[in-house]
């Protein structure tokens, strides 16, 4: 958010502690941890005058903040920018980037589309890719568990079951990454996810087109509510196109984490080989641990307040979920890796109404990906340095070495 005359969020005379951060600095986004405890020290909710926003990154904050969706709106945008004052990079998302109660109707559309029976459908489905994918990746000494795994299963079962004729799995890995570093203050790593959003929005654009889907897949259901009279056939393209932006990079972010954890966690890997069942328990415990989502904002739309301090209309709030994830009030001992742990109201699929439509599906692929390898892999070990890719508002990785050895 730039500062505009009229529109400053904090009058100097505001009592909230100052937080003098980047948090989007390359060192930080690499390593979060540091920031996110200093974050949670330095107040339960901070102004941060290097781009004049607040943040917040205790759990009890943050979880109230980002579902307080009367107060703290998203149709402002759910980054630095606000769309009230600002022109938005691509025409909003019309159910992440809006309010009730034009959101209630668009989510109502996407949640039958994500609903668990419909996920049920898709799960054989799922098991018998994450099968194949293993079986030939075990053939392998090493594997880059970025691109051969984390990239490859998602990109293999997530277009086909949205239904899509035209697959490429770059674009599509790709528009993920420009999305949420869309998302970040105006900096290099915005810039250049800018420079390439006219080639890859304008392919994943076309690719939503009612004539570029099957007839039996997540986008004609979009599509079908749009012949039901409850969307226009418009928004159903901008619907599909949600699926699109939030369906990819997330996932293969989640698998690419999840690797990474059980493979600096090998006891970890030890205990779900002894009880498959804890898939999905693992799966939680990885989105706390790992944050894939580490930070989206609200706006705060009147004049209201954040743990008593005044908050003018106006202000933008990073909402810090993996800060949140990380608070040693909720959790305990947050920095231990346990698969048992049920970490029950983590924050990395938000919280509230915009509370992550599609978890089910999320937790549907990583349940079949991770219940496969249990069955097939007795170990996954480094084969050397995991590497970072630092993004606005992912925690993602770049590369992961790794040996697979088959049980
Ligand atoms: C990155 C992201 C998350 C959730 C929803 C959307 C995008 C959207 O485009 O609707």
């Amino acid at each position: 958010m730039r500062l505009i005359e009229g529109h400053r969020p904090l009058t100097p005379d505001s009592a909230i502690p100052v937080f003098d951060v980047d948090p989007y600095s390359e060192e930080t986004l690499l390593d979060p941890g540091p920031f996110y405890t200093a974050l949670r020290e330095a107040g339960p909710v901070v102004f941060i005058p290097r781009y004049s926003v607040l943040a917040v990154g205790r759990y009890e904050e943050t979880r109230k903040t980002f579902s307080d969706h009367e107060n703290f709106v998203s149709s402002r945008g759910i980054g630095m920018d606000d769309f009230k004052l600002e022109k938005p990079w691509r025409p909003p998302s019309i159910i992440l980037e809006v309010d009730p109660p034009d959101h209630t109707k668009t989510r109502k559309v996407m949640s039958k589309a994500l609903s668990p029976k419909v996920v049920r459908t898709l799960m054989d489905d799922f098991t018998a890719a994450a099968e194949a994918i293993v079986d030939r990746l075990l053939q392998q000494s090493e594997i880059e568990g970025v691109v051969d795994l984390a990239e490859a299963f998602p990109t293999t079962v997530f277009p086909k079951a949205v239904g899509m004729k035209d697959v490429n799995t770059r674009h599509l890995v790709d528009y993920g990454a420009i999305v949420f570093n869309a998302v970040g203050p105006d900096n290099a790593r915005r810039r250049a996810a800018m420079q390439r959003a006219p080639e890859v929005g304008g392919w994943i654009t076309a690719a939503c087109a009612r004539d570029r889907l099957t007839e039996d897949g997540l986008g004609a259901m979009v599509y079908a509510a749009a012949d039901a009279g409850e969307i226009t056939s418009e928004e159903a393209g901008m619907l599909v196109r949600s699926f699109l932006s939030a369906g990819v990079d997330t996932t293969v972010t989640g698998i690419g984490n999840a690797l990474w954890c059980f493979s600096q966690n090998p006891s970890q890997w030890d205990a779900l080989l002894e009880d498959p069942k804890l898939a999905r328990p693992a799966f939680e415990e990885v989105l706390r641990y790992t944050s894939p989502v580490h930070t989206f904002a609200r706006t705060a739309n009147l004049d209201t307040e954040i743990a008593d301090y005044p908050v003018p209309e106006g202000a933008k709030v990073l909402c810090v979920l993996g800060a949140a994830n990380m608070d040693p009030d909720k959790w305990g001992d947050p920095e231990v890796f346990r698969i048992d742990r049920r970490p029950v109201g983590h924050m990395a699929f938000g919280a509230g109404i915009h509370g992550c439509v599609g978890q089910n599906i999320a937790r549907g692929e990583l349940e079949a990906l991770l219940s496969v390898m249990a069955r097939k892999v007795a170990r996954i070990e480094p084969a050397g340095e995991a590497v970072w890719r630092p993004n606005n508002a992912i925690r993602a990785l770049d590369r992961l070495p790794l040996k697979l050895i088959a049980k």
